[in-house]
């Protein structure tokens, strides 16, 4: 609970406790549970649940065949997105990745996605783009994940044309 609650909670028990004065005790528990609601509700309309549903989207530009995959994925507002990929392993059986880090960058690179993964030799890789098409300017590790809508798409695509 955090020192918000805490607060809110002393405040309301104190206007409870006035409330229940001169009642029997059977309506205290109702209270109670009336007075926690009371207080979830308030946190949730000042600081909002605090948890962003991202859409996760997995495409593949070289495959016409490629099965594309979505999913919806509830993790903390601010979290980085290689978080809300680890959150992902963990809420969908069928999300896997793999990646290798790299101190120069602080971050990571995502090697693969679900067994699919990018190859020197043909050029190929995972892409990182916003739901636009996109490509961001850093790794997974330094772009965070602000709010419902925000949808993060990795696109198997080739770098024979270029650095995306
Ligand atoms: C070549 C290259 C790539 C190639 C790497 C393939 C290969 N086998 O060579 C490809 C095209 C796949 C690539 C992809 C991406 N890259 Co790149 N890449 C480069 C580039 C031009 C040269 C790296 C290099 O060869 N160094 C020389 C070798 C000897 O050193 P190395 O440490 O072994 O190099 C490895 C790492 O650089 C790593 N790598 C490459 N890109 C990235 C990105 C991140 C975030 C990480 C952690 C590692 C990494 O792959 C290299 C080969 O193994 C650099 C810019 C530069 N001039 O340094 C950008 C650069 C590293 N890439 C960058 C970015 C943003 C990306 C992408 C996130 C772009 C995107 N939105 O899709 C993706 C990664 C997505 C993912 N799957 O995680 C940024 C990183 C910025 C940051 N601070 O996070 C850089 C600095 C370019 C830039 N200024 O925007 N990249």
């Amino acid at each position: 609970m955090s020192k918000f609650s805490i607060v809110v909670v002393f405040l309301l028990a104190a206007t409870l406790c006035r409330e229940v004065q001169g009642q029997d005790n059977e309506g205290v528990p109702q209270a109670l549970d009336d007075l926690l609601e009371r207080v979830a509700l308030l946190e949730t309309q000042i600081f909002g649940s605090g948890l962003a549903t991202v859409t996760l989207k997995i495409e593949n530009s070289l495959d016409p065949d490629f099965e594309s995959a979505e999913y919806q994925v509830s993790v903390p507002v601010g979290n980085s997105v290689f978080q809300m990929m680890v959150a992902a392993t963990k809420e969908f059986d069928d999300f896997t990745f793999g990646a290798t880090y790299f101190s120069e960058y602080g971050g990571h690179f995502i090697n693969s996605i679900n067994g699919l993964a990018g190859n020197t030799d043909d050029k190929t890789f995972w892409s990182f783009e916003n739901g636009k098409g996109v490509a961001f300017d850093r790794g997974v590790d330094l772009i965070s994940v602000h709010a419902n809508d925000d949808v993060i798409v990795f696109r198997f695509a080739s770098w024979a044309t270029g650095h995306p």
